[in-house]
């Protein structure tokens, strides 16, 4: 059951599901007996990122910590799944560049921005709008296109489940290579 650790680093607009499918291939994982573990907002941005902000220097500083954090637990012999929007092609590849070539998966979740509009759980593009957020991805801050992502995930056309296991069908292959 020896496998390989490595980070899969997913990217993508706020409410295009980043987070539930992290969870789910989480749990995938778990069930095989995998020790995964998973970077996000929640335990990142409210702890050693809080004095971060989402100006675009703030957001370079939160993906480069993310990868420093993660390149740990890589290293202890954890895979680690980030969800972060990491809107930036260039910090995506600032942080690319901390791994070996073969420990590094980015997989861009992909869903227009009308569509995370809709979805809204938070009513956080809601708040943009009105201007009662500042630089919001997608709104009123840009977010740049993965160029050359492992994985490319349309949440827009897959369900949850089939997402799922296409990330999980490349993982397994990937891990035991
Ligand atoms: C984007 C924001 C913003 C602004 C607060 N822009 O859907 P969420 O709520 O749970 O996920 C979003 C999260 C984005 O934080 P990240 O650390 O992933 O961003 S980055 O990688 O760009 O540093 C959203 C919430 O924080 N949020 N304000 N202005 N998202």
């Amino acid at each position: 059951n020896q496998h390989k650790s490595f980070m899969i680093w997913m990217t993508g607009l706020s409410a295009s599901g980043k987070s539930t499918i992290a969870i789910e291939v989480e749990k995938e994982l778990h069930k095989r007996k995998i020790r995964s573990f998973i970077l996000d907002g929640d335990n990142i941005r409210l702890g050693l990122n809080k004095n971060l902000t989402f100006s675009e220097e703030d957001r370079k500083e939160n993906v480069r910590r993310v990868g420093e954090v993660g390149k740990l637990f890589v290293d202890a012999g954890v895979i680690t799944i980030s969800a972060f929007i990491s809107p930036y092609q260039q910090d995506r590849e600032m942080v690319r560049n901390m791994f070996n070539k073969e420990d590094f998966i980015e997989i861009y979740i992909k869903c227009s921005v009308e569509e995370c509009e809709k979805r809204d759980p938070k009513g956080l593009y809601k708040k943009a709008r009105i201007g009662a957020i500042n630089d919001f991805t997608g709104i009123s801050s840009v977010y740049e296109e993965p160029l050359n992502p492992e994985i490319i995930i349309d949440t827009e056309h897959y369900s949850k489940e089939q997402s799922v296991k296409m990330i999980l069908d490349y993982l397994i292959k990937f891990m035991y290579r």
